[in-house]
């Protein structure tokens, strides 16, 4: 467990942390392939330790001495034949026992229930549809604590993979072909996730966070994105609406191309976990966002220092 918390350490960012280690599980799902690493890891471990111990054994014991008559020769022996087939199966199945033990557990049936949420995986970052409710954001995966919820995954482009390590098995997202999963938090916490298949350039940098959240807390969120954000006010903040609702920002940011801004001051990371969610780190995105994400689909607009500034102003409202 000291391990687990050093590693999730590890994975900690400016502002947040959050715990990307599969073997510090906050699952049921998370937990039996945890479960199953460690059991097999001991098993074999054991096997290792004796087989290791018994050719030390023979090649001490049995070693040549000098003046040592030839030791014995043994030819055939059904007996032993029979012990060294019949273990090893007898581990095989066991192993094979409770790895599909595993499978049941980490993979409940997802054909009869209608999905909670839409994932859409982008080359590089992650849209999310609440179903039920239409709110939409992207790279945050609010959920409330202790309740499972069933996932759709889609790909607007590449193959990708979702991966969150503490909450459960990764799955494949697979364009033309949607693919189903249960994701579920069993403790309050923020858990880090990212794209397990390469999928271009900016592959490393498609990360996602799954924020787990008492019931109540869940729902205010919900409360929060389906609400207006404010409208704009001070005249940097009116001249940013303008610039982002009448030049090209919204073919994209509007289209599903790019992600949604709506509450993207609500956000704790922007571009897919590539920064930390700050007016600062938001204006160096706008200047140039080739520099954190080389290839990104977010074309550089040179924009001038006022227009960055009166963007910023305008985005750090949208709650
Ligand atoms: C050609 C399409 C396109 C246009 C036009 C565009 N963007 Fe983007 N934008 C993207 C994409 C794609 C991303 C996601 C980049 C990534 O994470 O890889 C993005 C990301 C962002 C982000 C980070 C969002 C988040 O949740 O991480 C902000 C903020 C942003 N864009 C603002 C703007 C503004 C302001 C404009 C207009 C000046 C604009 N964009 C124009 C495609 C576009
Ligand atoms: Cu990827």
């Amino acid at each position: 467990m000291l391990v687990g918390k050093a590693l999730i350490g590890l994975a900690m960012s400016g502002t947040y942390s959050a715990n990307a280690f599969a073997l510090a599980p906050a699952s049921p799902q998370a937990a039996a392939i945890s479960q199953l690493f460690v059991g097999t890891l001991i098993y074999l471990g054991a096997i290792f330790a004796l087989v290791t111990f018994l050719v030390l054994y023979a090649i001490i014991r049995y070693r040549d001495r000098p003046g040592a008559p030839e030791a014995r020769q043994n030819f055939g022996s059904r007996k032993l034949e029979i012990i060294w087939t019949v273990v090893p199966i007898l581990s095989l199945i066991v192993l094979a026992g409770f790895t599909v033990r595993t499978m049941i557990v980490s993979d409940p049936p997802t054909a009869n229930a209608d999905p909670d949420l839409r994932i859409v995986a982008h080359q590089w970052w992650w849209e999310i549809y609440y179903m039920k409710t239409g709110v939409v954001t992207a790279n945050e995966i609010h959920i409330p604590a202790g309740k499972r919820l069933l996932v759709e995954f889609r790909s607007a482009d590449v193959i990708h993979d979702f991966w969150a390590p503490a909450l459960g098995r990764k799955i494949d997202i697979v364009p033309g072909h949607p693919n189903r999963l249960w994701i579920e938090a069993d403790q309050v916490g923020t858990y880090l996730g990212m794209c397990a298949e390469f999928c271009g350039n900016e592959h490393a940098w498609m990360r996602f966070l799954v924020i787990a959240e008492p019931p109540g807390q869940f729902a205010a969120w919900m409360k929060e994105q389906l609400a207006a954000p404010p409208s704009p006010t001070t005249a940097d903040e009116q001249l940013g609406a303008k610039i982002y609702h009448e030049s090209i920002c919204t073919n994209c940011h509007v289209a599903s191309v790019g992600p949604d801004l709506t509450h993207l001051a609500s956000r704790r990371t922007l571009a897919a976990g590539a920064l930390d969610n700050t007016p600062e780190n938001l204006a160096a995105w706008l200047r140039d966002p080739d520099q954190f994400k080389p290839g990104s689909n977010m074309p550089n607009f040179e924009l001038s220092d006022d227009k960055v500034r009166a963007l910023v102003a305008y985005l750090e409202t949208q709650k």
